[in-house]
C-alpha cells in the first residue's frame, strides 16, 4: 500500500514539528506544515493511512453525515475532482479518499508507520519535545502536534474467561484487514452504540443465528443511505467551497436541511408530529435539532423521544423484543444519536435473537460461549462493539510529561484540563487538534479539524514572527475555559445521561463533559477573538522575556 517507510528518517534528529497519526487531522497537518516550509516527522501506530478509518472497517461501517459534507475544503481541486458515490460513504471508500488525498499530496512521505508513541518528553532547558516509540524512535521537535483522534483507543473487553473462549473474537474497532467469516457460524454481538447498531444488520444476513447482548437501548434513526442525489450534488458543487466555508458558520459544522429554527411548543401536537415524521423519512441525525430546545428542554425532548419511541413499536414485531429495545433511562440523542439501515427491522429476522444484559448480566465468558445469570450460550464467534477511552485515552497512552516532570495523567486525575481543547497548562509548544473541551465529536469532525490545524499553524507562524519560542494557556485561562465547557453542557440535558461524552463508559474515569457543546460557529468566534487581543489567556515567551495576557 505504501513505500514511503523507504525514506524515513530513523535514530535521533530534531525537526520543527512532529505530528503523531495519520488520520484525518494528521494528513492534513503534514500538508499544512509543509506548506509552511517547516521540517516535520510523523508517526502513525498503523500500516498506513487512514486513523479511525483503517481500523473501523467492520461491515456497515460508514460516515453518519453527508458525503459531501465530510470531506477536506482545503483545496478546492481536490474538493472538484472527488466524487462520492453514495449519500453516507462507506468505510472502504471513505479508507479510498483518504489514501487520494495522501497520494495526490505526497503526504506519506514524512511519516513512519507502523510506530506507536510511547513517551513525549518535554526538555525545559532546551525547550523542546523528546518523541519515543515503542521501538527505540526518538526524534526532538520543538512544536508536538498530537493528531491521535478522539475515538481510537479501544476499551479492552471487560469479560471474565475471554482466555477461556474457543471460538473467535473481534472488536469492530481493530476489524481484522482480511474480514471475518461469518456464514454457518453462531454470532454474538455485545454492544448497541453506533458500531453494534451498524454492523448488526449486516451480520445478521449472513450469520447462522446472532444473538446481541444489549445494556443499554439506544436511539437510532434510518439513515436512509442511498446513491447521491445527482440533483443536491449538481447544487452543492455549483458553488463547493462556500458551501463548505458556510458550515464553517454552522453550530455543527454541516448546513441542518431540518431545523426550523422554532421552538417545540411554538407549534401544536399535529405540527409536531408532522415535522418529526418528515425528519424521520429524510434520514439524518438532524431530527435532534428540529426545534431549538429539544436538547435542552426535558418536556420538548419526551415529543420527540415517544415520536421515535413509537416508531420502535410500529416496527419490531414482537411487542417484548420493541420493549426491551426502547430507551428509557436517558432523554433522546443524549447519547449519540445513531443512524442506522435495517437496524430495529433486523430482530424480526428469524435467526436474531436480543439479550438484556441489565435483566441477566454476563457473568463469564466460557470455552463455549457467553454465560449469563440465565444460561449458557454456545457461540463460534464473538464480537465486541463495546467502545473507546473517548478523547482523553489516546492522549493518555502517549506518557506525556510536561514543565517539571508533570505527568499530564496526574494533570489530569480530576477530569481533562485544557484551554480550547487547543493547548494545555504546562505543556508548552504541545498542541491537540480535537483535544477535550473542543467541539469536535459534536460536530463534523473534518472542518474542526481543518480549523485547528489552521490555527496551530497561524500560532506557529506568530510565534516565529514574533521571537515567541514558548507559547501555553495560563492556569486562570485553562480553568475558565473548563468551567464554560461544564456550564454549557450543564443547559442541555446531555449531562443525565451515562455516555461515553461524560466519560461513563470506563470504570473509573472522572465524570466531565468531554466536548464544548456550545457550537461550532461560536467556538470560532471565541477562538478567534483570543487570537485578536493577542493571544488572550495564553502566556507567551522569549528567550528573553515573558507576557501573560490573562483571560
Ligand atoms: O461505542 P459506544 P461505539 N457489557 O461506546 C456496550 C463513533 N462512531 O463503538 O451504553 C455490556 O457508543 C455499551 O453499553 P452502555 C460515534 O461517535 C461513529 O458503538 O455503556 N455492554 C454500548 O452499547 C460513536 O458514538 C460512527 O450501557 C457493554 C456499546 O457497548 C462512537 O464512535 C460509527 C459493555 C458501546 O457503544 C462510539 O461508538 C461508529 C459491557 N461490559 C462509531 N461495555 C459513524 O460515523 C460496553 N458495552 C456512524
Amino acid at each position: 500500500m505504501n513505500d514511503s517507510n523507504k525514506n524515513q528518517k530513523r535514530g535521533s534528529d530534531v525537526v520543527d514539528v512532529v505530528v503523531i497519526g495519520a488520520g484525518f487531522a494528521g494528513l492534513y497537518a503534514h500538508y499544512k506544515i509543509r506548506e509552511m516550509g517547516l521540517s516535520i516527522q510523523g508517526f502513525e501506530a498503523g500500516p498506513d493511512v487512514g486513523g479511525t478509518w483503517f481500523w473501523n472497517r467492520y461491515p456497515g461501517a460508514r460516515c453518519d453525515i453527508e458525503s459531501l459534507d465530510y470531506s477536506y475544503s482545503f483545496s478546492a481541486e481536490l474538493l472538484n475532482e472527488w466524487k462520492w458515490s453514495e449519500r453516507y460513504a462507506t468505510q472502504p471508500e471513505i479508507l479510498r479518499y483518504i489514501n487520494h488525498v495522501a497520494d495526490k499530496f505526497e503526504l506519506r512521505r514524512d511519516i513512519t508507520f507502523n510506530t506507536r508513541i510511547t513517551a513525549c518528553t518535554y526538555d525545559q532547558a532546551e525547550n523542546l519535545w523528546t518523541v519515543e516509540s515503542g521501538q527505540g524512535d526518538t526524534v526532538r521537535c520543538t512544536y508536538l502536534m498530537t493528531t491521535t483522534g478522539c475515538l481510537s483507543t479501544p476499551k479492552d473487553p471487560e469479560f471474565d474467561g475471554l482466555a477461556e473462549f474457543k471460538g473467535q473474537w473481534v472488536q469492530t474497532s481493530t476489524w481484522p484487514r482480511d474480514g471475518v467469516e461469518f456464514a454457518g457460524k453462531r454470532v454474538a454481538v455485545i454492544g448497541t452504540g453506533s458500531s453494534g447498531i451498524q454492523s448488526i444488520p449486516e451480520i445478521a444476513k449472513e450469520a447462522a443465528h446472532l444473538t446481541v447482548f444489549q445494556r443499554t437501548p439506544n436511539y437510532t434513526i434510518p439513515a436512509r443511505n442511498a446513491p447521491i442525489d445527482p440533483e443536491w450534488e449538481a447544487k452543492v458543487r455549483k458553488d463547493y467551497v462556500e458551501h463548505h466555508r458556510r458550515n464553517k458558520e454552522t453550530k455543527g459544522g454541516v448546513q441542518s436541511k431540518l431545523s426550523t429554527g422554532l421552538m417545540t411548543f411554538d407549534v401544536d401536537k399535529e405540527e409536531r408530529l408532522a415535522t418529526f415524521e418528515h425528519a424521520w423519512q429524510f434520514g439524518s441525525a438532524g431530527i435532534q435539532n428540529v426545534y431549538s430546545d429539544l436538547l435542552s428542554n426535558p418536556e420538548a425532548n419526551v415529543t420527540v423521544a415517544d415520536f421515535v419511541q413509537n416508531k420502535i413499536r410500529s416496527i419490531v414485531k414482537d411487542p417484548e423484543t420493541a420493549e426491551r429495545l426502547t430507551p428509557k433511562d436517558h432523554p433522546f440523542a443524549t447519547k449519540r444519536l445513531c443512524l442506522d439501515t435495517d437496524y430495529y427491522d433486523t430482530y424480526n429476522r428469524p435467526n436474531v435473537d436480543l439479550v438484556d444484559v441489565r435483566a441477566t448480566p454476563i457473568e463469564t465468558l466460557t470455552a463455549a460461549g457467553i454465560k449469563t445469570t440465565e444460561k449458557e450460550y454456545p457461540f463460534d464467534l464473538i464480537v465486541f462493539a463495546t467502545g473507546f477511552d473517548a478523547m482523553t485515552g489516546p492522549l493518555l497512552a502517549l506518557n506525556i510529561k510536561g514543565v517539571d516532570g508533570l505527568l499530564l495523567k496526574d494533570a489530569w486525575k480530576d477530569g481533562p484540563a485544557s484551554y480550547l481543547g487547543l493547548m494545555m497548562a504546562g505543556f508548552p509548544n504541545l498542541f491537540t487538534v480535537n483535544g477535550p473541551g473542543s467541539p469536535s465529536v459534536l460536530a463534523n469532525m473534518v472542518p474542526t479539524i481543518e480549523h485547528h490545524v489552521d490555527w496551530i499553524a497561524d500560532c506557529i507562524t506568530y510565534m516565529r514572527e514574533h521571537k515567541v519560542t514558548r507559547i501555553e494557556p495560563t492556569m486562570k485561562a485553562q480553568a475558565s475555559w473548563a468551567q464554560t465547557v461544564h456550564d454549557v453542557a450543564n443547559h442541555t440535558l446531555f449531562p443525565l445521561a451515562k455516555s461515553w461524552y461524560m466519560g461513563d463508559n470506563v470504570p473509573g474515569k472522572p465524570r466531565v463533559f468531554l466536548a464544548y457543546v456550545g457550537g461550532f460557529s461560536n467556538y470560532i468566534t471565541r477562538v478567534a477573538e483570543i487570537v485578536t487581543g493577542g493571544y488572550v489567556g495564553f502566556k507567551l515567551s522569549s528567550d528573553h522575556s515573558e507576557s501573560d495576557k490573562s483571560a
